[in-house]
Formats: structure tokens, sequence, C-alpha cells
């Protein structure tokens, strides 16, 4: 009884405060809209382009899939092999990171692990063995401040342990573990849907089907890889972030970060607006002609085409991860080098991509920070001004009023301005929210003109690129003569909020 009335008393303050003082949303910030994104997630998200690198075994048996039985000694080198050429070539195609395959389905190992003989340890020359690719990619990314990640095949069709229990504390943990040490600062973890199947598997071949999901116990594998990189997403099976379900380096114009089931490649490509976990969009897309792995006489894309894909993913809330395979020497080939670097050129000059190796002063002029700006309505609580807009910090955002789903932002600019692309960007901390909008610019500041109507103008996300003339495979035309641009939102799942606007 006694303790009964004391927990009564207790309480009644308690209730009082919570009325009187609700902190859950100071200064009347705008309550997520779920599902969000983990902090991990947004870093990876923030990486938006990055390279995929394809280089072992099969770059000197010819082979996309080996199966596993390939003598060791196949893998040598012509050339010492040079992660930093690979790294600094595709930081001047605008990359911020990449991913090093460094165990493909036929096991090879490009460290000297202590899971299997089946390794750079074996190799059949001394570039080969001395050519640490994991330590020296890791390296070579730390130097030049990119991201880097790591593709250690879940499917080894090498190892005896494969399909048996041993295989995946045995194994791939060990191997996850072994990497660490090369850097706990790995930004995304391949980790695809490999479900097994024939092999060489230790001598005893056959075939080994597994269930990926109950095979990895991918929770707690998840949980396993995080507390060994913990900025890490595990991208695929992992479930932190999604194939496009496709190669060809397009995401949905509609995209959603959202999904809930992933048999339908059209919910790969565009997401799901009911979807109940943050699940974002990877486009993998390979830069030259032939497979994933080096094969002679391959060729590269043109600077325009992955200029194109870059619109497509980057530009469509998508991240991009670009193959570009090294050779039999180790290296990125010349043509290779080359293309990448128009494709540097090419962003930075077009969309102000900050390339390595590009002067500021080539960079394209951002009209938005020169423009006037008018908004029809902006949140009270004093901290959701248009001025967020173009004040190139992430955290801070328009917003309007709960219950208006809609918003008015015209920019404009005394004399007029050729403009070819806009880009939007919503706070993705708090949830994926605009529905449907629509733009429109005036040559006079009177008569107003749509644009873009060939092109859904949905979904904006983490980014969203807009080639005004909604064109993405002829993007730069001669642009539009604009005093004004008028942005308007049509639809929101909630109030509408934009961190971001740029006009090129
Ligand atoms: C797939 C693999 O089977 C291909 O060989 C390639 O590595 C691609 C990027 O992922 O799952």
């Amino acid at each position: 009884m006694k303790i009964k009335t004391l927990l009564v008393g207790l309480a009644i303050p308690a209730l009082g405060f919570a009325q009187n003082y609700d902190m859950t949303y100071p200064d009347n910030a705008p309550a997520p809209c779920h599902p969000v994104p983990s902090d991990r997630q947004i870093m990876w998200n923030e990486t938006e382009f990055y390279a995929f690198f394809h280089y072992g075994m099969n770059t000197f048996t010819g082979l996309e899939w080996g199966f596993g039985n390939e003598a060791e000694s196949r893998y040598a080198p012509k050339g010492m092999p040079n992660p930093e050429q690979w790294v600094t070539s595709v930081k001047a195609a605008g990359m911020n990171g990449g991913i090093a395959v460094v165990k493909h389905h036929d096991g090879f190992c490009l460290w000297p692990t202590a899971t299997t003989s089946h390794s750079i340890k074996n190799a059949g020359n001394e570039n080969g063995r001395s050519a640490n690719i994991p330590q020296l990619f890791a390296e070579a990314s730390k130097k030049h401040n990119m991201k880097y990640g790591f593709y250690i095949s879940p499917w080894d069709r090498n190892s005896a342990h494969y399909g048996k229990d041993t295989y995946v504390t045995e194994v791939f943990l060990k191997q996850c573990e072994e990497l660490a040490q090369y850097g706990s600062d790995q930004f995304e973890m391949w980790f695809d849907g490999a479900r097994g199947g024939d092999g060489y598997y230790g001598g005893e071949g056959g075939n080994r089907d597994i269930d990926p999901e109950i095979y990895y116990d991918v929770p707690n594998l998840r949980a396993r890889v995080h507390r060994i990189a913990p900025n890490c997403i595990m991208w695929g099976v992992g479930g932190e972030a999604r194939w496009i379900g496709n190669e060809s380096g397009y995401a949905g114009n509609t995209n959603w970060a959202m999904t809930d089931y992933l048999s339908e490649t059209v919910v790969r490509e565009e997401g799901d607006i009911n979807g109940w976990f943050w699940n974002p969009g990877e486009s993998d897309a390979k830069a030259t002609n032939q497979g994933w792995f080096w094969h002679s006489g391959e060729t590269m894309k043109s600077a325009d085409r992955l200029f194109q894909m870059y619109l497509e993913t980057v530009g469509r809330n998508a991240t991009l991860i670009l193959n570009c395979p090294p050779d039999q020497y180790g290296v990125l080939p010349t043509n290779t080098v080359n293309e990448l670097s128009k494709l540097g050129k090419m962003l930075h000059e077009r969309l102000a991509v900050p390339v390595y190796g590009q002067s500021e002063s080539t960079a394209a002029k951002d009209m938005a920070k020169t423009a006037t700006i008018e908004v029809n309505e902006t949140r009270t609580g004093g901290k959701y001004d248009k001025a967020n807009l173009t004040d190139g910090n992430k955290d801070t955002y328009w917003a309007t009023n709960d219950g208006s789903l809609g918003g008015t932002i015209t920019l404009s600019w005394s004399t007029p301005q050729t403009v070819r692309y806009l880009v939007l960007q919503e706070p993705i901390k708090l949830g994926q929210r605009i529905k449907d909008f629509k733009i429109e610019y005036s040559e006079d500041g009177s008569n107003w003109t749509e644009l873009c109507t060939s092109m859904e103008t949905t979904t904006v996300g983490y980014k969203r690129i807009i080639p005004l003339n909604g064109s993405t495979s002829n993007s730069y035309g001669n642009g539009y003569n604009a005093k004004k641009l008028r942005i308007t939102i049509l639809d929101s799942r909630a109030c509408p909020l934009l961190s971001n606007i740029n006009v090129y």
C-alpha cells in the first residue's frame, strides 16, 4: 500500500513534465517518416560513386567463375600489381572509393591467409607472392582519402568446408577478421546471393546447395561483421543495401530506399513506398564491354555512356559501383585510365563533382548560389529557412509545417542563366518523403513552361539529378535560358524537407 502511494506520487510530477516540456522534437523539428537509415547507411550513401576491381585467378585463366581447382601457380602477374594506380585512376573519374575482389567464387585468396593454402602464398611468381592485394589496396585508399571495402565471395568452390557447419565460422569469418587487420574502416562488404552449386570442394567435387539466409545465419553474421568493421554495410544478402536488379547501370526514375520483399525486378529498380525497412539501391555495372574480370581484347565504354550511367544511378537515388578490371600486369590498362579521366572532367565541368586532378576554377558554376530564392512556406521554429537549401551543410534543411504535403521554391536571377541540370537532396535521416514534383522555367519572369515532361519526376531521396531536357543520353544540349526556375512539390509522405539544391 505504501509502495503504491509512493509510485503514484512519483508518476504525477513525471506526467506533468511530459505535458509541459515535450522534448521529443525540440525546435519543432519534423518527426521522422519511417523507416529511416542507420548512420552507417547514410555514410555509405554519401560515397555515391565508387569502383569495383575484379582481379584474381580469373584474370589469368580467362574465366568469369573459376571452378576452384585452378593450380595456384597460374596466378602469376606479369608486373608488380599496383593497387595505388587503381585508386588514383578512379579518383580521377570523380569516384570516392572502391571495393576490391580479394576472393572470388574460385576461393583463391589475394592475401597470405591462414585459412587455406589456396592463396598468393603459392602463386606462380614473386610478383604474385609478394603483393598482398587487400593490404596494398587499403593502404593506397587511406593515403588518397578514398573509402575501401572488400569482396570476399561467400561461395567458395575450392574449400572442402563449403556447405558444411565449419565453413562460416572457421573459414569465412576468419577471413573477414584477417582482412580487418588491413583496415577496420571498410565501408561496404559485397555479400552476394550465391546459393552454392558445383565445385572442387577440396577434391570431393559434387553439388553443394545452400539457402543463404539460413546457412550464413545473416543477422548474427551481420552483427559479427559490424563488430569487426563498425561502419561496413553488408550489401545484398546482408540486408543493408540492395541490388538494383540489373547490371546495366540504371535505377528506376522513381526509386524508394525502402523495400519489403525483393522477388520482383521492379521492386529492386524502384524500391517500395510501403517497404518496411531501409534498403537503398546500389547499381553494379561494367565500364568495359566483356566480363567482370579482365579479358584480352576488351574495350572501354565511352565517357559519354559512363556519364549517362552516372545520371541514371547516382542521379536517381542509387549508388554506382563501376567495375574497372586490372589486367595481367596488375594495373588498369591505359585506355581505361584515359576514359576514366575524361569522365572525371565531364562530371566536374557539368555537375561540379570534386575530381582529383581538376582545378576548382573549371568546376561547373552552381547558379542556385547566386539566385534569389522564394518559398511559399517555412516551418515555424526558426531553423528551417530557405537559406539552408544553399548553405552546403547536409544537416540543415528547409521544411514546411506538418500538414502541408507540398511546397514551392522559386529561384530568380537578374539576368537569364543557361540551365541544364537541377540537383535536389532530401535529409534522409528523417526518411524519404517526396512523392511527386514538377519543374518549370520562365524566360521573361512571368510566362512559365514545364520542363522534363518526358521523365518521371516523383522521388528525390538522398540525391536526384535531373537533366532539364528530360534526356540522360543527350543531357548537355543547349540548355534553357531561365530568368526563373520553379520547383513545385506536389505530394509527399509527410511534410517535405529539402537539404540541398544545385543548378548547373
Ligand atoms: C556476382 C558474381 O557471381 C559475379 O561473378 C560478379 O562478381 C558480380 C559482381 O557479382 O554475384
